[in-house]
């Protein structure tokens, strides 16, 4: 039970004290030079879940997805990527102005670009075009609400991209979510893909920093492509070591989390003017629509009020995600403000 119930995301998480007790013991050096243990371990840890060559520490999710794009492409390309994806939508169009790719948003039913849609949107030889440089997945997918895509998705995806010599790129920063619900080995959904990034910040509880993975020949790439971004830090040991214990005690924890995020919707759906499509809970994030003229501003107003912190996407619809400094009987404390605030509308 907390003071305040904050499901606006799960980047709120705090450190645990085994987090804080390896940050203060932490082994460092200046990770420029390549000289810090404690960020070497990270990325060789990462790498290995992962099954790639090699990995790279990067200070947050939105820098991994940009050194890769920057790894993976020429500027004058265009990027495939589903209209709702991150890196579209709330990446500052950093792949626009840094990368200098035309981004390709296609709509989808559940995030997920399928094979066919991927093979429609790959631009043919010719002098017009932008060249296709690169296909983006993202899993979890944040906006249609932390759904899920199958490694056998994923597979049939990059086998089309791969055929015409066409990279692909996972934003995996719940990709420990992705795994943890369908119960497979990380390694399934990371294979097909030529990068990935995932974050140790989000429900894994580190208090910041991301890791990208891929071949070394590409990580050298990104390596350089954030010394330019100035993501180059020094004894950044200590931040990888809080990233290490996350890797190691925090993943099968996430099943906690998803089964609250189901009970939370599962109270939602029986509330007069929610609309909430229960099927699309898969995860930890919990999306639904508030029928009522300027509800969800004012669901998120008393919400507040009740010390329940909860995120408004549009004007109609609010998002919740659950992680682990919210426990069930926040769930139930959260649930009883919802019911007493739509009890009166
Ligand atoms: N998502 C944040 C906000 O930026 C919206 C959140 O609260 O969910 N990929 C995906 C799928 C993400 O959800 C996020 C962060 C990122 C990349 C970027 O990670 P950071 O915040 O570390 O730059």
């Amino acid at each position: 039970m907390h003071d305040v119930v904050d499901l606006r995301s799960d980047t709120v998480t705090l450190p645990t004290p085994a987090m804080r007790e390896a940050m203060a013991r932490a082994e460092v050096g200046d990770d420029v030079w390549q000289e810090d243990p404690t960020v070497q371990r990270l990325e060789a840890l990462a790498a290995e879940r992962t099954g790639k060559e090699a990995g790279l520490f990067v200070p947050s999710g939105t820098m991994g997805n940009l050194v890769s794009v920057l790894s993976q492409t020429r500027p004058g390309q265009e990027i495939i990527l589903d209209l709702d994806s991150h890196l579209f939508n709330f990446e500052v169009a950093s792949a626009a102005v840094i990368a200098g790719v035309q981004t390709r948003p296609i709509r989808t039913e559940r995030g997920f670009l399928s094979p066919a849609e991927v093979r429609d949107a790959i631009r043919p030889a010719n002098i017009h075009v932008p060249p296709t440089g690169l296909v983006c997945v993202e899993n979890t997918h944040n906006r249609h609400g932390g759904t899920v895509c199958t490694p056998e998705e994923i597979r049939d995806v990059a086998e089309v991209a791969h055929k015409t010599g066409v990279p692909v790129h996972l934003d995996g920063a719940r990709i420990f979510n992705a795994a943890v619900a369908l119960k497979r080995d990380l390694r399934e959904f990371t294979a097909p893909v030529d990068s990935v990034t995932f974050c140790l910040s989000k429900g894994l509880g580190a208090p910041a920093g991301s890791l990208v993975c891929g071949t070394r020949e590409f990580i050298g790439r990104a390596r350089r492509w954030r010394k330019m971004l100035g993501g180059g830090m020094r004894q950044v040991g200590v931040l990888a070591a809080a990233g290490l214990v996350a890797l190691e005690q925090m993943v099968n924890r996430l099943a906690e989390d998803h089964s609250n995020a189901r009970r939370l919707a599962e109270g939602l759906a029986g509330l007069p003017g929610i609309r909430i499509d229960l099927a699309r809970v898969e995860t930890n994030i919990v999306i639904f629509f508030v029928e009522r003229p300027d509800g969800a501003a004012m669901l998120v107003r008393e919400c507040a009020a009740r010390k329940v912190k909860i995120h408004r996407i549009t004007p109609a619809s609010i998002r919740c995600v659950t992680h682990k400094d919210v426990d069930s009987e926040d769930i139930d404390r959260a649930l009883e403000a919802f019911s007493e605030i739509t009890r009166n509308w």
